[in-house]
């Protein structure tokens, strides 16, 4: 079987989504959300971004998994479904292919077209291994029982993308895979969370020298102009990083460079130089904190792995 199967569950909601997006960029503290970094371009300096120096996150997660593989993939068992949330271009999931054997492989993600060419691409890799994709987008809910049946599935949550929730809305997110996971004994997560940390290196990691952070986040402007049909002009604003250590967060804005009047949606808002557009929180997550809400969000058993520079976790939660 050298082909795969393919599911858009983001399309009937398309009419729901620009209406979101148009209510952000008319609110009083106007915002995107960071979901809507990942058209094609976006996913492309996305890569970009994990092979950044500054950014440490995916190198530190790839070193917990290179030096502890054999005793992760021995906590998940073999013969799970493996589910990627988030997989982009899948080849974080490759790596555990040969180590996990799943059962079967079901990658689920926004970005349609990255997703459609990585299972492309797999297919005839991987033969034997029923593959399936899913466009959709879990920050509205995570609905996947209908698709998993009832057999024991491994969900791999992976670079920290659980740190775009607040708190509680990852706790919330958590108590949704830990219901997919009472479905089937032998189930849990395999989730990849930054830490605290110093915060030069943090806000390095996040407004690099070359400028690649700011394009991605620039190229926002870019697919909402695409969805909504706005006229954001992505040069006409500037990247702003900084980490908030009250609230254990990394945020991105983007800064009017100056006064500017943008069409939305048959109306019109008006950016004085400064005005701030909100479009990412990225929260960091001593391993206490993560380990007690992943409990509260029902997990009886969590298995922890570090790097020796501790920059990065990698938790089992069954
Ligand atoms: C994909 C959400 C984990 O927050 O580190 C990288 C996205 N934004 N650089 C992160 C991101 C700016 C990334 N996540």
């Amino acid at each position: 079987m050298s082909d795969y199967r393919f599911f858009d569950r983001l399309r009937p909601d398309a009419a729901a989504e620009r209406r979101a997006i148009i209510a952000g960029l008319l609110a009083d503290s106007p915002a995107i959300a960071p979901k809507h970094f990942y058209d094609s371009v976006g996913c492309a300096l996305f890569e970009a971004i994990c092979e950044l120096p500054e950014y440490y996150p995916t190198r530190s997660e790839r070193t917990i998994f290179d030096e502890h593989r054999a005793e992760i993939a021995d906590a998940i068992g073999a013969g799970r479904q493996f589910v990627d949330l988030g997989a982009g271009d899948c080849r974080k999931a490759e790596t555990w292919l040969p180590h996990l054997e799943p059962s079967r492989y079901i990658a689920v993600d926004i970005a349609g077209d990255t997703l459609a060419r990585a299972l492309a691409r797999m297919a005839p890799e991987f033969p034997a291994l029923e593959l399936t994709g899913i466009v959709a987008d879990f920050t509205r809910g995570l609905d996947l029982r209908a698709d998993l049946g009832v057999w024991p599935t491994a969900f791999f949550y992976p670079g920290s993308s659980i740190g775009n929730f607040v708190p509680d809305d990852a706790r919330h997110f958590l108590s949704d895979i830990h219901l997919h996971c009472i479905a089937a004994e032998g189930s849990g997560l395999l989730i990849g969370v930054d830490t605290k940390k110093d915060r030069q290196r943090l806000a390095a990691a996040y407004d690099d020298a070359l400028g690649v952070t700011a394009a991605f986040n620039r190229n926002v402007l870019r697919h909402v102009n695409s969805i909504v049909g706005t006229d954001f002009d992505p040069a006409a604003f500037a990247h702003v990083a900084f980490y908030n250590e009250q609230q254990s967060r990394i945020e991105m804005h983007l800064a009017a460079r100056s006064a500017q009047r943008v069409r939305i949606d048959g109306t019109s808002r008006d950016f004085a130089t400064g005005d701030l557009i909100h479009t990412e929180h990225s929260y960091k997550y001593a391993p206490a904190e993560f380990t007690t809400l992943l409990h509260e969000a029902g997990f009886a058993s969590v298995r922890l792995w570090q790097d020796h520079a501790r920059d990065f976790a990698v938790y089992w939660a069954a």
